[in-house]
């Protein structure tokens, strides 16, 4: 049996059947021949990636919600992809990393902590209910973060860094929320950068 909808969404977000395309820059257009995935800073060796070697890691497939800070809610995605704690068991963090920073294409970025890149359904998705993902919303690979507000799930990510002292990214750096919880409602720092 399915849950009610009214118990589904975090306070003050209101569900929407269209996928919206939100981000800010162009699009970026994508050679796969060229692409790489790379983990870097507190590692003890850098880890890079081919599309060829990302696309032999283990498939995982995760159904879940999505949650932009602007209020709207996009439910049951079932995304396909490698998931993170597949590539983080790849390397070997140094004891003082336990913070990230995700680097896309065209410079976007989004803060997270290590702890919150190994949870379910934290993954590298390369598919959405079953197709390809489209390049509106980030082919070939986006970072879903499924319990965090949309925003940290980057589109047409690049890599992660890892740090020992948590470093702003785009939106962080522009008023919102170091966290962001949706379930908190940890939507901006003050309410003065809101926009
Ligand atoms: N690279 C990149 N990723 C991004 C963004 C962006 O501007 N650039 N915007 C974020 C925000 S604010 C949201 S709500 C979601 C929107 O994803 P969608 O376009 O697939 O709905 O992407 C997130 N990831
Ligand atoms: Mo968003």
């Amino acid at each position: 049996m399915s849950k009610p909808q009214t118990n589904k969404l975090p306070p003050g977000q209101v569900e929407t059947s269209k996928f919206p395309v939100i981000h800010s820059g162009p699009v970026p257009d994508i050679d796969l021949n060229t692409w790489d995935f790379r983990l870097f800073g507190l590692v003890s060796e850098e880890l890079r990636l081919t599309w060829n070697d990302f696309m032999e890691l283990p498939k995982y497939t995760s159904t879940s919600d999505a949650h932009c800070v602007t209020t709207w809610s996009h439910t049951n995605n079932e995304w396909e992809g490698v998931a993170l704690h597949t590539i983080m068991s790849l390397i070997t963090l140094a004891p003082e990393a336990n913070y990230a920073l995700v680097h896309a294409e065209g410079g976007y970025t989004t803060s997270l902590r290590v702890d919150d890149l190994l949870r379910e359904g934290v993954m590298l998705a390369y598919k959405h209910n079953g197709e390809v993902l489209s390049r509106d919303h980030g082919f070939p690979v986006r970072l879903i973060v499924p319990h965090l507000y949309f925003w940290k799930s980057a589109k047409w990510v690049r890599g992660i860094e890892l740090l020992a002292e948590p470093k702003l990214g785009f939106w962080e750096q522009r008023g919102y929320d170091l966290y962001g919880d949706p379930w908190l409602e940890q939507r901006y720092r003050d309410t003065t950068s809101r926009t």
